[in-house]
C-alpha cells in the first residue's frame, strides 16, 4: 500500500504542474492573420475624401497591410496619431497617382506594432483607431479602422484575454475535481483503518 500512495502522490504533484505548463498554450501563440486594403484619396465635388472611412477588420489582432492610393491632383497622406497626436504610421506626402504601402499590426484597438515599436492610436470620436490626410484633415478627410461585429461608439472587448482566463479557469476546476478523488483514494490506502469497503456494512447484531 505504501507504493500505492507514492505513486498517487507523484499522480498529485504531476496534475498540481499541469496548469502551470498549459498556460503559454493560448490564442496568442496562433500567427496572426494578414488582412490586405487599398484605400484611395481623391476629391469628390469640391471636397477631398477617402474612398472609405472605414476600415473592418475580421478579428484582432491583425496585420494590415494598406496601400494608399493618390487618385487625384493634389497631395494627400494616410496616418495616423498616438493618443498624445504624435505622428506614428505616416505615408508622408503622396504626389497625385502614386502608390504607399503601409505594413502594421493591430494588436487591440488601443494598441497598434508598427515597424518594431508599440504605440497607443488615437481613437476616433465613431469607435475604433483614427486616420486622417494630413493637408485636410480640418476638412473632413478622415477615416477609422474598426472591428467587425464590435458596437460603434465603444471600444471592442480584448478578446485574448477572456479566452485566456476561460481557459483558466476550466483547468482550475479540473485540477481541484482530480485533486479531490485522488485525495480520498491516498488517504484511504494510506489508513490502517477501513481498507474495505465491506467492513463498513452492518451485518446485524452481535
Ligand atoms: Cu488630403
Amino acid at each position: 500500500m505504501r507504493s500505492f500512495a507514492l505513486i498517487m502522490a507523484a499522480s498529485l504533484l504531476v496534475f498540481a504542474a499541469f496548469p502551470v505548463l498549459a498556460v503559454p498554450v493560448s490564442p496568442q501563440a496562433v500567427p496572426v492573420p494578414t488582412f490586405t486594403v487599398t484605400v484611395v484619396g481623391e476629391t469628390n465635388g469640391t471636397r477631398q475624401q477617402f474612398d472609405r472611412s472605414l476600415i473592418l477588420v475580421p478579428e484582432l489582432p491583425i496585420q494590415l497591410i494598406v496601400t494608399f492610393h493618390n487618385n487625384d491632383t493634389m497631395q494627400h497622406s494616410f496616418t495616423i496619431n498616438d493618443v498624445n497626436g504624435t505622428i506614428k504610421v505616416n505615408t508622408l506626402l503622396v504626389n497625385p497617382g502614386l502608390n504607399v504601402t503601409l505594413n502594421f499590426t493591430v494588436v487591440s484597438m488601443t494598441l497598434v506594432t508598427y515597424n518594431g515599436t508599440q504605440f497607443r492610436p488615437e481613437i476616433s470620436p465613431s469607435g475604433g483607431i483614427e486616420f486622417y490626410c494630413i493637408p485636410h484633415r480640418l476638412a473632413g478627410m478622415t477615416g477609422r479602422i474598426a472591428l467587425a461585429g464590435a458596437p460603434t461608439g465603444g471600444q471592442p472587448v480584448e478578446k485574448g484575454i477572456l479566452l485566456r482566463a476561460y481557459w483558466i479557469g476550466i483547468i482550475g476546476i479540473a485540477a481541484t475535481l482530480l485533486w479531490v478523488i485522488i485525495s480520498y483514494f491516498l488517504i484511504k490506502s494510506s489508513s490502517r483503518h477501513h481498507t474495505d469497503h465491506r467492513e463498513h456494512v452492518r451485518k446485524g447484531l452481535p
